[in-house]
């Protein structure tokens, strides 16, 4: 035998700098940085100086910004393994993660050192941002909710994986053609995607079809084997997630769908390779897009099969990482706290108890304990027709182990139902998780309630209201398991980095402590009656403005002034969001300056933005009207030095960075009692814009904190809602009472905003006129009304300031730190890990 090599010692390699290859992959200073982004040119990315682009720039730059969270990613991996804590698993069909690049730099603290680096290659990073392309993995709130919560969970140094999808194509992009939405399939990995390690090695197999088949194990119990039709790999995508400030940095893991290759040999083997082909299209299909609807459910069967895919797979991580820690399966609930972000993962409920039984041959008391244990539901909408259901025939099909697990949750829950509320068989019927009216279905929600710990709403009024509505019965049977997690927003992405010059005035008002205190914001009332102070706020507002007015110049080529008041309004486009609301608003606005030509009017730049889900007839509509307004008002001499309206084609993240801060006032104008909470509200509100506002979601608390005199309300109570429904709503009461409303929708009807064409409108103007189910017309005068009080406040420059300076001053409620803490605290029950290098 040989004897043992000798030990040597290998210098690090010197590069021509003087730096080492140590320096190079996780050095923070400029130096380091530039030789990181020159290597990775050269050597990661490999094009000649002659063909090198900008793009190639942003790659190099987010490869050598990989590399430093990289080092802070293994040593949070490997913190939370030695200290066996805890850990918080989000499962969430969409994260709306936005650009990663700004907010990385942002969260390392290496902006300055970055520009300086890029400078000295002679490149600006500003326009090197603009080359990413953002993954587009949500619809709305909901997907934007769960990036948020994840910023902050590393921030605040939770131990935390993000659990999800990932689609090769994300929300589509929007464009506009005269006047109308057009989709275009957004192809985020064309060019690559430097943020995520694909983790081939963590690959678990999931089951679709086939039927179950009963047999008696060694031990003498009765088991139930599935035997599936197809059966379909997940492989991870991780993509690192920074926390701010602190050297956490957690796990955002999505899982891709392929074709097993065990499945295609067989078919080549019996010599049938085009069903081998096809069996590997049809796996692949499963994580092939984001289905684009926000709010209404769609029935699809792959959608469904999306879901059990993700959750399967996470799940499965689960437990696969919980015996490599030595951990016993018992003891699952004390190491995961699982929250189900909507009823999109809620077939985790029923997932986790056929692992446990079936697959781990646990008791199913001891199974159902830890699944209970183990979950938390969040519910993000009290809208009837967005519950999720699946017919019982679809999910037979896909899921035949699942429904017989469902059919066994049910009996023993109704027998609890029953016990508790002898004799009362209606109650019964209505929770039970099987709907038997009309044709038969498994109600997610009633899945999710049964199955979880925590229930909660997303802001104070929701979470009322689902107590007193959707999940009345189940408030009843346990009151214990619920509670109002009011939502909240990241101020780093949504403050420090979408408004730089608001950040520089905070950090030397306040110190630079606020992004992770937002608490210390209320400090700055005080400078709210300070002149100079005002004056300072003013010009960041004014160049905020400016910096959007530019961008709408270049993507719409309508011309805004930004010195007059900005109302902004974007959101999905929903009825309940009612944006014809602020169409009506401006239409009767714009015929009060025809007829009254000398009228005192603050001008106003009217803006919006916002997706309607493809198939939504009457959302595509309101986008066709408000481009038709815009083009025939900012078209018309007699009032276009006065007003202007404009629609930002594809409002995504970063778009949203900025407009958020462009904003003197924010549209949150929904029907009392529909918007869930709301987040864009609180976006706005952080940047000191104004909330002109209905008493919905967290509109009810943001007026609550910034005081009433510094709020527009208008509008019905969800009290008063309800009662006008109960009595029966009838709108063209409304239309007879208000000759300028019939004026208003005489006008929209006749064509006058699109080009002559009296059809295109007439259903948004019947629907409104003989149904309108979201009391548009109720709350026309008040909206109306308001916004004059809104006209004649913007007239006291003054005291305008001091109101936008309260808002942000009073915003630090709304921080996702605060949201995420009572999260921890309350529900999942996760202390901090701090994490050296
Ligand atoms: C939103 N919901 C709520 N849903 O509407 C909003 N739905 O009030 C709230 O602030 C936000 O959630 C966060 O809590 C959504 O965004 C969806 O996007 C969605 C997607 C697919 C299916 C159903």
């Amino acid at each position: 035998s040989k004897p043992p090599p000798k030990q040597i010692k290998i210098a690090p390699p010197v590069t021509t700098t003087g730096l080492t290859d140590v320096d190079v992959r996780s050095g923070m200073q400029v130096a380091a940085l530039k030789q990181a982004v020159t290597d990775h040119l050269r050597y990661s990315i490999g094009h000649p100086p002659v063909a090198t682009t900008l793009h190639d720039y942003y790659y190099a730059l987010a490869l050598a910004v990989r590399d430093r969270m990289q080092h802070r990613w293994l040593n949070t991996l490997q913190t939370n393994f030695d200290l066996k804590r805890k850990i918080v698993c989000y499962l969430s069909a969409e994260f709306l993660m936005g650009p990663h690049l700004g907010n990385n730099l942002l969260n390392l603290g290496i902006e300055q050192e970055a520009r300086a680096a890029l400078a000295e290659l002679g490149q600006d990073l500003d326009i090197v941002l603009e080359c990413e392309e953002e993954p587009g993995l949500g619809n709305g709130g909901l997907g934007r909710l769960a990036a948020c919560y994840l910023d902050s969970l590393a921030t605040l140094q939770r131990p935390a994986v993000g659990y999800g999808i990932r689609y090769e194509f994300g929300i589509f992009d929007q464009e506009i053609h005269d006047g109308w939405q057009a989709e275009i399939t957004d192809k985020w990995l064309r060019y690559g995607n430097p943020w995520e390690i694909a983790k081939p090695e963590v690959a678990h197999y999931v089951n679709w079809g086939g039927h179950t088949e009963y047999y008696r194990d060694e031990a003498g119990n009765d088991r139930v084997r599935w035997m599936p039709y197809r059966v379909v790999k997940g492989t991870a995508y991780d993509t690192p997630t920074q926390g701010y400030g602190v050297n956490n940095c957690n796990t955002l893991r999505l899982w891709s769908a392929e074709a097993v290759e065990s499945f295609d040999f067989q078919a080549f083997n019996t010599g049938d390779y085009y069903q081998a082909v096809e069996d590997k299209i049809i796996s692949e299909t499963v994580t092939k897009v984001l289905y684009p609807n926000d709010e209404p459910q769609i029935g699809k069967h792959l959608r469904l099969g999306q879901q059990y895919f993700f959750v399967s797979c996470s799940l499965q991580n689960m437990l696969h990482i919980l015996s490599l820690s030595g951990v016993p399966v018992e003891n699952f609930a004390e190491r995961y706290a699982v929250q189900l972000n909507d009823t999109h993962p809620s077939i985790g409920v029923v997932e986790l108890m056929r692992l446990l039984v079936d697959e781990r041959r646990l008791d199913w008391d001891k199974a159902w304990a830890i699944t209970v244990q183990t979950f938390g539901y969040t519910n993000h909408t009290l809208l009837p027709e967005a519950l999720e259901t699946w017919p019982l025939p679809m999910f037979q099909a896909l899921l035949p182990r699942h429904l017989e697990i469902i059919y066994e949750i049910n009996r023993r829950f109704l027998d609890e139902v029953r016990a508790r509320f002898s004799g009362d068989e209606a109650r019964v019927a209505r929770m039970s998780l099987i709907g038997e009216e009309g044709e038969k279905c498994v109600r997610m929600a009633h899945l999710a309630a049964v199955g979880s710990h925590a229930i909660n709403g997303v802001a104070a009024l929701h979470s009322d209201l689902l107590k007193a509505s959707v999940l009345k019965d189940f408030y009843e049977m346990w009151p214990e398991r619920f509670s109002n997690k009011t939502n909240g927003v990241t101020p780093r992405r949504f403050l420090a980095l979408a408004n730089p010059g608001l950040r520089a005035l905070l950090n030397e008002a306040l110190g630079e402590q606020w992004p992770v205190n937002m608490e210390q914001l209320h400090q700055l009332e005080a400078k709210a009656d300070d002149a100079a102070f005002r004056r300072k706020w003013r010009a960041i507002k004014e160049a905020n403005k400016k910096r959007l007015a530019d961008y709408i110049l270049a993507h719409t080529d309508i011309e805004l002034d930004p010195t007059w008041l900005f109302d902004i309004q974007v959101k999905r486009i929903h009825e309940y969001k009612r944006q014809h609301l602020n169409v009506l608003h401006i239409v009767t606005l714009y015929r009060r300056l025809k007829e009254n030509p000398g009228l005192n009017i603050s001008p106003r730049a009217f803006i919006f933005g916002g997706k309607a889900a493809p198939g939504y007839f009457m959302a595509k509509r309101i986008i066709k009207l408000i481009n038709g307004v815009a083009e025939t008002i900012n078209a018309d001499p007699d009032v276009n030095t006065r007003m202007k309206v404009a629609f930002v084609p594809n409002f995504n993240v970063q778009n949203a960075q900025l407009i958020y801060p462009a904003a003197d006032l924010s549209e949150q104008i929904s029907t009392a009692g529909k918007e869930a909470s709301g987040t864009g509200n609180m976006k706005f509100m952080l940047n000191g814009a104004l909330t002109i506002g209905t008493l919905d979601g967290a509109n009810v608390e943001i007026r609550e904190e910034v005081g009433a005199e510094n709020f527009f309300l208008f509008g019905l109570t969800t009290e008063e809602v309800e009662h006008i429904k109960r009595e029966g709503y009838h709108p063209t009461d409304c239309i007879a009472s208000n000759s300028e409303l019939r004026t208003v929708l005489e006008l929209i009807n006749s064509g006058y905003f699109s080009r002559g064409d009296a059809e295109v409108f007439r259903s948004v103007v019947n629907n409104l006129t003989y149904s309108d189910p979201f009391l548009v017309l109720a709350d026309y005068a008040a909206y109306v009304a308001c916004q004059e009080r809104v006209s004649a406040a913007w007239q006291d420059k003054e005291n305008w300031t001091r109101m936008s300076i309260l808002n942000t001053a009073r915003s630090g409620k709304f921080s996702s730190d605060r949201a995420i803490r009572e999260y921890c605290d309350e529900i999942w029950n996760v202390q901090p890990a701090t994490v050296k290098l």
